[in-house]
């Protein structure tokens, strides 16, 4: 209750920015994209983005096969994933010669799993659907980067951000980027936990003071009077953040959460350029 004493409040959380929300719709369309890049919108999620039938096929494939773990130094608690993800080979700003050597067998592995159909460009082509650009997987030298990843983060994800303009010294992609998205797109998910939570925060130099040692992620602290909202993804459900705010996922309890992840690129050409 207000008492008319502010410093019993919490300073700012009572706050709302009008534009940081979640749009929820049956599809990626022009406006939605354009509103989430333009800074409209902090996510973006669409129900029902990949049939029950065909999540149940990805999913049932998945389950019986193994998964590598992300770098265990950079990555605690600890977070499974099928396929190549480029923020283990990261080197000198650069991409280590072991992504492409990886990502050979990353495309073996995932052939290996004799679905019906490729999850990774069926996402393209329903996120790009209504973009005049398009949707393409993104290059680098002229070569193909990794489509994506199916991730599992039962234990979560620390606070963090995403942004291949700080991450890396120079353009990641042959093309240069103006805009980021985090594309994921839930095959399984927890009955309890496993909520993806977002705060109006961007990095700034200050937070660096939070950052865990050798690690992607931050202490919770460094959001602590950000407002905050958080998602609770639903099976065949497709979530589009913006990656630049901080964000994290909490610990599952129950079952395993399986997301399908790239990330998604603005292009200066107008394109929408995927990478994982
Ligand atoms: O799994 C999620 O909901 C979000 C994971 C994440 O950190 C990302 O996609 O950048
Ligand atoms: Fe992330």
């Amino acid at each position: 209750m207000t008492t008319g004493n502010f410093t019993q409040d919490p300073p700012s959380t009572a706050l709302h920015d009008p534009f940081f929300r979640v749009a929820g719709a049956p599809a990626f369309t022009r406006e939605l994209l354009t509103d989430l890049a333009a800074g409209r919108y902090a996510a973006v999620r669409v129900p029902g983005f990949l049939s029950a039938e065909r999540c149940a096929e990805v999913l049932t494939s998945l389950e019986e096969r193994a998964f590598d773990s992300y770098g265990n130094a950079r990555v605690q608690p600890r977070v499974m994933r099928f396929g190549v993800g480029i923020s283990d080979h990261m080197a000198d700003g650069g991409v280590a010669d072991s992504y492409w050597t990886a990502l050979e067998r990353h495309h073996e592995a995932w052939q290996g799993l004799g679905l019906s159909f490729d999850p990774f460009a069926f996402c393209r082509e329903r996120l790009g659907a209504h973009w005049p650009g398009g949707v393409e997987v993104g290059r680098r030298g002229g070569r193909e980067l990794g489509a994506g990843v199916a991730r599992e983060p039962n234990q979560g994800f620390r606070v963090h951000f995403d942004d291949a303009l700080r991450e890396y010294e120079h353009d990641l992609l042959d093309t240069p980027l103006i805009g980021q998205f985090a594309f994921n797109l839930y095959l399984s998910v927890p009955p309890s936990g496993g909520e993806t939570v977002l705060w109006r925060h961007r990095w700034q130099p200050e937070d660096e003071a939070y950052r865990l040692p050798a690690s992607y992620g931050y202490d919770e602290a460094v959001v602590r009077d950000a407002e905050a909202l958080e998602v609770t993804p639903r099976v065949g459900e497709a979530l589009l953040i913006d990656p630049r705010y901080f964000h994290a996922v909490r610990p599952s309890r129950g079952a395993r959460r399986i997301a399908l992840g790239f990330a998604v690129g603005l292009a200066v050409t107008g394109q929408l350029l995927t990478w994982a």
